[in-house]
């Protein structure tokens, strides 16, 4: 195994000349644990922490390393290591983590990096009570501001009644992104996946709990490496089976990093991101009477004369609004 079966490049490399003169050594971060991480380097899989400075200059939690990381480390005796620099992300995954503040009641916000130098996120869906086409607006969004490309993928085609009809859906509002049906319980079924892997490339799994995440790694592995779960008959929702991130390196060349279910996913972004994963009503938006139009209740808006005319749907144009509010409200608290 090379660094650049874990995906080196030259955009790290230029990077790393600084550090390298110091006598640090690269490595990624493939598994991050409570107070340690995995990372994988020259020397082979390494257990490493982070040296203070690098929690003393950080301004906030995306500043410290996490999964997918290439990080400058010094090697240590006993496979351990230190982390002295995190290395510029060329792509990163984002969402905005709302939380309060301890005792002060007030709600503060904060940037997670959920999937660092990721080429290729595949959004996950189960064709079944998961389905929500809301939702993947969001990934999407969330997609075009991190720097990857994005693959809708809709498993458990075998629970539905007309997959196609769905694909179809969600092609309608995909933009450029491919949208795949799969049924990841035959592993035979993921040959379509053969197509996007290549050594060296990071490809990531995100999505609800119970979709099927890592069913899609074991079937691309071809081993039962992951603990997989069942969905719950009650409330259609899987068990928060996979609880860590981590990155695997798959037979056929390739990196694959599993997650944990997603609950959550507010926006972290710029309004701009919007642009790319709304391009049908940015378009429309040409012909609005006022080049700033919010397409709300302004005369002459050809947005809204779009959802009149059927051409557009309602529900798509509510969901425009509400992530643009959300993008609106967290560039004014940043
Ligand atoms: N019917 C059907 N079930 C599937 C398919 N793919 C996965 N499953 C089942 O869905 C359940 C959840 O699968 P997991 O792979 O654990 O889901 P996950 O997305 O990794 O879930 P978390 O780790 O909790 O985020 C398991 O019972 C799988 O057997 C499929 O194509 N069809
Ligand atoms: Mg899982
Ligand atoms: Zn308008």
């Amino acid at each position: 195994m090379t660094l650049e079966d874990w995906g080196w490049s030259p955009f790290f490399a230029k990077q790393f000349r600084t550090w390298q003169s110091r006598g640090l050594i690269p490595a990624r971060v493939i598994r991050g644990e409570k107070n340690y991480f995995r990372v994988w380097s020259e020397n082979g899989e390494l257990t490493v922490r982070f040296a203070g400075k690098i929690r003393h200059r950080a301004d906030g939690r995306a500043d410290l390393p996490v999964v997918g990381d290439w990080v400058a480390i010094e090697s240590q005796p006993g496979r351990r290591g230190l982390i002295h620099a995190l290395l510029e992300r060329k792509s990163s995954f984002a969402r905005n983590l709302p939380g309060r503040r301890k005792g002060k009641g007030r709600e503060r916000i904060e940037q997670q990096v959920i999937a660092a130098n990721v080429d290729l996120i595949l959004i996950v869906c189960g064709l079944d009570r998961d389905y929500n086409l809301r939702r993947i607006e969001r990934y999407l969004t969330l997609v075009s501001g991190s720097g990857a490309e994005a693959l809708v993928v809709l498993n458990k085609a075998d629970l539905c009644a007309d997959p196609q009809y769905y694909q179809h859906e969600v092609e309608g509002i995909a933009g450029k992104s491919v949208v795949q049906l799969c049924m990841a319980k035959d592993p035979e079924q993921l040959d379509f996946l053969f197509d996007y892997l290549q050594p060296g490339k990071t490809l990531a799994l995100l999505g609800s709990s119970g979709v099927g995440k890592s069913t899609i790694l074991n079937g691309l592995l071809g081993e039962q490496r992951q603990k997989i779960g069942a969905v719950s008959d009650a409330v259609g929702k899987g068990r928060h089976t996979t609880t860590h991130r981590e990155l695997f390196l798959l037979p056929l060349g390739g990196i694959l990093m599993d997650n944990p279910g997603m609950r959550e996913l507010h926006l972290w972004g710029e309004e701009e991101d919007l642009s790319e994963s709304f391009t049908d009503i940015e378009e429309l938006a040409i012909g609005c009477k006022f080049s700033d139009c919010a397409h709300k209740s302004e005369p002459g808006c050809a947005v809204r004369v779009s959802v009149e005319n059927g051409n557009l749907s309602s529900s798509r144009l509510e969901n425009y609004h509400k992530l643009k509010d959300e993008l609106t409200n967290l560039h004014r608290r940043r």
